[in-house]
């Protein structure tokens, strides 16, 4: 019974740490992200720099609804992604070439960009 109980502990230890190590996983050397948030000032930060042959994830999170943007739209990607309210939104983003990846919302009034070099 004893003995029953100590592998269910050390069970629930191995999940937490397997998701421990996959979240640390994200953030470390093979993939970096780099944080946009739309406020009611719009994309903040609105131009943000990335190392050119590395992956990079961009979080998108939408933190007021005072916005029009609650969508993003990459033309140059033809890539358009929903952003709800309070909620990160992952965005792969191609870092193969040298390049100026402009964002936009949905009516192209809000923008920022991602400058790949
Ligand atoms: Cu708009």
């Amino acid at each position: 019974m004893k003995h029953s109980i100590w592998i269910s502990v050390l069970a629930a230890l191995a999940l937490g740490l397997g998701g421990c190590s996959g979240g640390a996983g994200g953030a470390g050397s093979a993939n970096s992200e780099v944080t946009v948030a739309v406020t009611d000032a719009g994309f903040v930060p609105a131009e943000v720099t990335v190392p050119k042959g590395k992956p990079v994830t961009l979080v998108m999170t939408r933190k007021t609804d005072q916005t029009c943007a609650t969508e993003v739209v990459f033309a140059s990607l033809n890539q358009r992604y929903a952003l709800p309210l309070n909620q990160a939104v992952r965005i792969p983003l191609p870092t193969n070439e040298a390049r100026t990846l402009d964002y936009a919302c949905g009516m192209n009034m809000i923008s920022g960009k991602i400058i790949v070099q």
